[in-house]
């Protein structure tokens, strides 16, 4: 019999309950679709799955690779670690919160809006405590931003290390938040917002993961958010309530919001001194790097997404985005970087959020050193990795916006290289 058309396991339940009303459900073993019957195919041999099954969805068994995958020997233990976004997997710019990248100090923790309360206080008229509810009644915004995480690629520092977008690439997501501007939080406190001063932003989790954030960005577009693509903050983004600090490092967007502390100096904490700053070769370092300059990656093909077809029409797609402000621009090379072609934006560039790119090209087969480099509304152009090492010497872990190379062999194979 052709395989093909044997019942699946599923057709073969689902026969069997719709005559197991009344029966011993042994008895229906015999029934479900005709094997025999060979143009009916199974999909449409019996009745798919009702609406009260799923209240809520999850992605069918068939992407069930795509998932946040881990490295295991990268942190001591998962609870202070990170796993990584599906990048290679998705499409379009918008990541789902289900598969968008966690870093945690001290784990996620599960904090209910009725326990949830916010403080402003230090150089306020009034310290104020509010809670869920008073955050929603003040005017929201809605706005799509990037997320990196300023590790996202330093394992790549020191040359070609892990072999995949996800791994090299992953710690990036992109959604569409709601929240309150800070500013309105802080006018509601009577702050002092004069441009010499700062907030002091920490989280509800043990590890609090304070950071300093000066007046001015305070003010500009930093976002109190509770929703994220429309739907709650997963517990993993901060649920309740999180800080979008939109284009500048990842570790400044605290999770679990619960304080803010108008202050007149930056506090200096552990999260901007001994970790993310970047010590140089002669032994300074560099500090208060807080925009994530521009960057992109080739997300297909890359080592986790191979060719599957011979040579003709292809698609090479990837992510390109700037803390600065738009991506007006994104070049791809299948030479390491020899010759450029202009890549096609799916739509103009966000302001600091993902724009995706397309190159609608012909493969003839052989071998290539794929490459994207971003440029942003600024006229800055991403950087080789030759020219990072230069101006910061191997000592950094954080920050390498670096052009990426992806080597796919005449099969279709890609892998993580290193071009200088
Ligand atoms: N309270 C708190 N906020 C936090 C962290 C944390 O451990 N605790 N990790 C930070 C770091 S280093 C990053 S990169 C981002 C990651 O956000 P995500 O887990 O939603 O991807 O959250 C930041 N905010
Ligand atoms: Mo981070």
């Amino acid at each position: 019999m052709d395989e093909m058309f044997k019942p699946s396991r599923r057709s073969f339940l689902r026969g069997s309950a719709a005559v197991a009303v009344g029966s011993a459900a042994g008895a229906a073993a015999a029934e479900g679709p005709d094997p025999l019957i060979a143009d009916l195919q199974d999909w449409a041999s019996y009745t798919g799955v009702g609406v009260d099954e799923t209240p809520y969805g999850m992605p069918i068994s068939f992407e069930s690779h795509v998932v946040r995958r881990n490295v295991e020997w990268l942190t001591a233990s998962p609870i202070s670690s990170i796993n990584f976004t599906p990048i290679h997997a998705l499409d379009g710019t918008i990541t789902p919160q289900g598969c968008a990248f966690e870093r945690h100090h001290s784990g996620a923790i599960e904090l209910s809006k009725q326990d949830y309360r916010l403080m402003i206080n230090g150089l306020v008229d009034k310290p104020l405590v509010f809670t869920y509810d008073d955050i929603e009644r003040l005017p929201r915004e809605n706005h799509v931003y990037f997320c990196e995480c300023a590790a996202n690629t330093g394992m790549e520092w020191a040359g070609a290390q892990l072999n995949g977008a996800q791994f090299t690439h992953g710690m990036i997501h992109n959604m569409e938040y709601t929240g309150v501007p800070l500013r309105t939080l802080l006018s509601e406190a009577g702050a002092d917002t004069s441009s010499d001063k700062w907030v002091y932003v920490e989280g509800a989790d043990a590890s609090s993961n304070g950071r300093s954030i000066p007046m001015e960005k305070a003010l500009d577009d930093v976002l109190v958010a509770f929703k994220a693509n429309g739907e709650a903050l997963r517990m993993e983004h901060g649920y309740p309530v999180r800080l979008v600090v939109p284009g500048w490092e990842g570790n400044m967007w605290v999770k679990w919001l619960r304080r803010i502390e108008v202050t007149d100096m930056a506090v200096e904490s552990r999260e901007e001194t001994s970790k993310y700053t970047d010590v140089y070769e002669n032994g300074m370092a560099r500090k208060w790097t807080w925009v994530m300059d521009a960057k992109s990656v080739i997300t297909s093909p890359s080592p986790q997404m191979p060719i599957k077809h011979g040579p003709g029409q292809m698609v090479i797609s990837g992510l390109a985005w700037s803390g600065h402000g738009q991506i007006t621009r994104v070049d791809v090379s299948k030479d390491g970087g020899i010759t450029w072609e202009t890549a096609r934006l799916g739509k103009q560039g966000d302001t600091k959020a993902l724009t995706r790119f397309y190159l609608d090209t012909q493969w003839d087969g052989k071998p290539m050193l794929l490459q994207a480099r971003a440029i942003d509304d600024t006229g800055y152009v991403q950087p080789t990795k030759g020219q990072l090492r230069e101006r910061r010497g191997e000592n950094s872990v954080y920050h390498n916006n670096c052009i990426q190379t992806w080597y796919v062999d005449a099969e279709g194979n890609a892998e993580n290289v290193e071009v200088s």
